[in-house]
């Protein structure tokens, strides 16, 4: 091969390399952006948004619990912390769509309703939301799937549904 042969060889593969260099430049921007973005991302079938806990005196969390919006759509607040979920106990009426919002304090957590699809990854400083339909009444135990210390066991908390009218 004459040397003007191998330049163009070489040059191919100096385009190559900046080609390459440049897809990668890219693709780190638009991850770098993405992430600074309030994002609502779906994951196992619920959806994350990020809340500020400095600021959770001002938010629903405050008084956890079913709550009603004003469309008369129910609405659960739901605390996991080491080593209980807030609220404890808590009733909620069957055949009602219920959308969960829950979060974490402290460290992560996790909440599984138990003989349902509900298991949720909890993690300080995102909530997820879930919308859950029971279709029958009686008592639902939640439980913590993610371990968290030493009282990890003893998370329990539990839903009562009751049949309305
Ligand atoms: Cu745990």
């Amino acid at each position: 091969m004459d040397h003007r042969m191998i330049e163009k060889y070489e040059k191919g593969w100096l385009y190559l390399a900046s080609l390459l260099i440049a897809l990668l430049v890219i693709i780190t921007i638009v991850n770098v952006v993405k992430s600074t973005i309030p994002s609502v991302t779906a994951h196992h079938g619920h959806e994350v948004r990020t809340i500020n806990l400095q600021n959770i005196a001002s938010t629903p969390f405050a008084t956890p619990g079913l709550k009603q919006n004003e469309m008369g759509q129910y609405e659960l607040y739901m605390i996991s912390m080491a080593f209980m979920f807030n609220p404890p106990e808590v009733k909620v009426p069957a055949g009602k769509p219920i959308t969960l919002y829950v979060t974490a304090t402290d460290v992560l957590h996790g909440l599984q309703i138990e003989n349902t699809n509900v298991n949720i990854q909890v993690i300080p400083g995102e909530v997820a939301k879930v919308t859950y339909t029971f279709k029958k009444a009686g008592t639902y135990r939640v439980g913590c799937n993610e371990y968290c210390g030493a009282g990890h066991a003893n998370m329990m908390s539990k839903i009562i549904v009751e049949d309305t009218k």
